[in-house]
Formats: structure tokens, sequence, C-alpha cells
């Protein structure tokens, strides 16, 4: 197909057609008659019967989204979740519907190993301990803790599973398993350098409540450098769901990492063999240190897979990208499957570690195409395609796709010229 490319100016000189009255597809709007209280409205999938009563006390003390909003997670790898004995397993963040970098806290991806009940945490009663290789052992309140200096950052959490792949046909189903938030805590250097680690401590483990499950292995100069014990997220205190009351966050690395519900933190001299560590993920320092961190990676969440594009016109492409190294310096955009690409636009300043919006103006003219994006982050990395990846690690053609650390390929959506759009992996 053609590239077009409409760029600002142009759209802008296209702002007298679309007054004008020109069908635009995505662009034309959908005019509704009012409908008073209490008549009958058509229903969407998900939404709530009942009209809510919004001048309630209730509804007045805390708030909830309007009724017609229908956004929802979803479980993502064929699991339940929760499953029949109430193990929650990951359930995804349905990105293709979210507005900006800042995942809402109710929509946040909900991450945990091999299942898990999400504890109930009295935070008057929970306790963080700092011990093992330090000059003193430490162990805090959940007041103590936010009386001492804090940070706010954005950052992304990411499960390790979260990748483009052909079997998955939605973008909750490839990406859901990342969100982004505002954390607020105390730096871990912070409470370390309060602890003051000996000379032959290297490593940190760090367990969260559930016996054995959340422990990892972490590399003490990523500990002294940017990890958070969060206790707050978008504004309020952590979710449950997202570790309440105390999370660790590891900006950048694998979301497996960030544990939940965090009680305590070891510090030791080799990397250990946890739950975590052993058998789910790696089995060597080793190959720790190359599957931590995060690689440049970008998606396009609309349009994005099982959408359906109503007809051809303008429309624009919208998406996240982020980087387990820095910050993203650069995002682009190929329509026709990587030939030619173009830079798109960052929506605000981009932070490290952190998921920055995208986006880029588009007009389809009806032919099949494929839609991608690329992302380069502060160091130059450049996102890229399974093929890359493929050729990298030596992977023959129908052998099981199995990289050593993070999966970043780009992700093609196919637009057919029926305007229906699925993975362009399948
Ligand atoms: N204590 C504890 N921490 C945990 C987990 C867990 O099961 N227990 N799951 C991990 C996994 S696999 C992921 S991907 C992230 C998900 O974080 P989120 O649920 O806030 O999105 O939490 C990590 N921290
Ligand atoms: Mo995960």
């Amino acid at each position: 197909m053609a590239v077009d490319r409409p760029d600002r100016r142009v759209f802008l000189k296209r702002g007298a057609a679309l007054a004008g009255g020109l069908t635009l597809g995505a662009v034309e709007p959908v005019i509704r008659e009012a409908t008073a209280s209490g008549q009958e409205v058509p229903m969407a999938k998900g939404q709530s019967q009942e009209i809510p009563d919004y001048s309630s006390d209730e509804l007045i003390a805390y708030g909830e989204r309007a009724r017609f909003v229908t956004s929802v997670r979803e479980p993502v790898n064929g699991r339940p979740s929760p499953d029949e004995f109430g193990l929650v397993f990951h359930v995804g963040s349905p990105l293709q519907d979210q507005v900006g970098a800042i995942t809402p806290s109710a929509l946040h991806y909900i991450g945990t190993t091999r299942g898990s009940f999400v504890p109930d945490i009295d935070p008057a009663q929970h306790r963080l301990m700092i011990h093992g290789l330090v000059d003193r052992e430490l162990i805090f309140t959940m007041e103590e803790l936010k009386r001492m200096p804090s940070v706010t950052r954005l950052h992304f959490i990411e499960c390790a599973g979260n990748r483009a792949s052909p079997q998955r046909k939605t973008l909750i189903e490839s990406h859901g398993m990342t969100s982004c938030a505002e954390w607020t805590g105390v730096l871990l250097s912070t409470l370390l350098e309060e602890a003051g680690v000996q000379e032959a401590g290297k490593w940190i483990v760090a367990e969260g409540v559930e016996e054995v499950k959340g422990a990892s292995s972490l590399p003490i100069e990523k500990a002294m450098e940017d990890m958070i014990v969060a206790y707050a997220m978008n504004g309020e205190d952590i979710r449950p769901q997202q570790g309440y009351p105390l999370r660790l966050v590891v900006p950048g690395f694998e979301g497996i990492l960030s544990v939940k519900w965090l009680r305590r933190i070891k510090v030791v001299d080799e990397f250990y063999m946890t739950y975590n560590d052993y058998g789910h993920l790696r089995r060597e320092a080793d190959d720790a240190a190359l599957s931590y961190q995060i690689g440049p990676k970008s998606v396009i969440t609309f349009p994005s897979g099982e959408q359906q594009l109503p007809g051809t016109g303008f429309y624009e492409v919208r998406g996240l990208a982020w980087s387990g190294t820095g910050a993203v310096s650069r995002v682009e955009v190929s329509t026709d499957g990587g030939d030619t690409w173009f830079d798109a636009d960052l929506r605000g300043e981009p932070q490290p570690m952190a998921h920055t919006a995208f986006s880029f103006n588009w007009t389809w003219d009806g032919s099949e195409c494929m839609l991608m994006s690329r992302c380069i982050d502060s160091i130059g990395s450049i996102q890229p395609t399974r093929e890359e990846v493929r050729e990298f690690w030596g992977i023959a053609e129908g052998e099981r796709f199995s990289v050593k650390g993070q999966d970043n390929s780009i992700q093609p959506w196919r637009v057919a010229s029926d305007g229906s759009v699925t993975n362009g992996l399948a």
C-alpha cells in the first residue's frame, strides 16, 4: 500500500473537511438521544444494570466510574482466575482501552507466582525486617516507614511472560501483563544504609508473606541504585492485589522480582536458590543477570488484535513504549510491515523505566496493511523484530521459541481490507 503519513499540518488542513461533515470512520461522532433517568438504555457487555445513586453518601465518600464504562481485567494464559480453589493467577490489564501512560489502580494487571490467595494484612501488625549481612538488623513498622524520606516515581511492572507470540490473539493476551503506576515509598538504599551492608553482602533475598513464594535473589548494586519499598500507588495506599501494605518495586526488571506483601529482606553473599530463582525462571547467577532487565519494548494498543475498524479514513494509532534500561527516547511506527518507519509523537516527558504513551496520525486507505511499532531507548537500543530475536538465539524454524531473558520483539497487527485486526505473527 502507499504509505501515507499525515502529520499534524496535513491533519489541520483536513480539519475543514472534517467540519464539513465528511465521513471519516472512527472520527464520526455517535449521537444518542438524551435519556431521561429511569428510561431504558441499551446495555453493553459488563455494564451495570442498575443506575447508581451518585448522590448517595457511599458514592460521595468513595467514587466509582460511570456504569457505561466496561473495561475489565481478564485472566491470561487460558487459566481461570480465581480457579476452583480460589487461587488468583495472572490477570491482564485491558491496555486496549487505556488512555495515557498510567494504568488506573483498579485495572493494574495482577501477577501471582503459581497462584495465590490475596493476603489480608493489617498494617498495624505488619513489619519489615532487614537482616543477614548487615551491621544492625532492623524491624520497621508501617508507621516508621512512612516517616522516612520518600520518593515518588513512575514505573512499569511487567511479567516475564508478557510478549508477542503467534498464539495470542488480543492485546490483553500478548501484552496485558504490564502496567504503569506512580509509586511512592522509601528507597531501599535508605533502609540498607541504616542497617549497614557488610563487605560480604552481594545479593539480597526479598520475601513476601506467603510461604516461599515471592522470594527472589537480587544484586545488591540494583538494591542500592533504585529499588523502592513502596506503600502507595497512584496517590493512595497500594491495593491488596498489588501488595498492600508494602511491596518492592524493582524498576525495569522483570515483574516477578517486585515482591508484593513484602516482609523480609535478607542481605546474603551469593545468589540464592529461592522458589522463584530455581525452577521457575532460572538456575544460575549468570542467567539471572541476563534475564532480569527488560529491553526496549512497545506495542500498538489501538488498533490491536480482534478489533474492527469501522471504515477507511483517519485514525490516531496509539500505543505504549517502555524500557528496563532507562527512558524511551524515540518510538517509530510502520504501516507497511517494517519497510518504512516514521517517528511517533510521545506524550509527556518520558520517565526512566516507565511506560510512555505515543500516537501516530494515520489515514487508512482500505488496503491490507501491517502496523508495527518499535522503541528506541536512552542508551540507543532498538526493539528487535521476532526474526532478529530468532537469529540472535539461533532458534531454528519450527523449534520452540525460547530465549534466555526477555522476549521484547515487535508485535505486528494486520489490518485486513475489511477492517478486521489480527495478530500479524499468526
Ligand atoms: N509476594 C508475591 N510477590 C509477587 C508475586 C507473588 O505471587 N507473590 N508475583 C510476582 C509476579 S510473577 C509478578 S509479574 C508481579 C505482578 O505485580 P502486580 O500484581 O502488582 O501487577 O508481582 C510479583 N510479586
Ligand atoms: Mo509474573
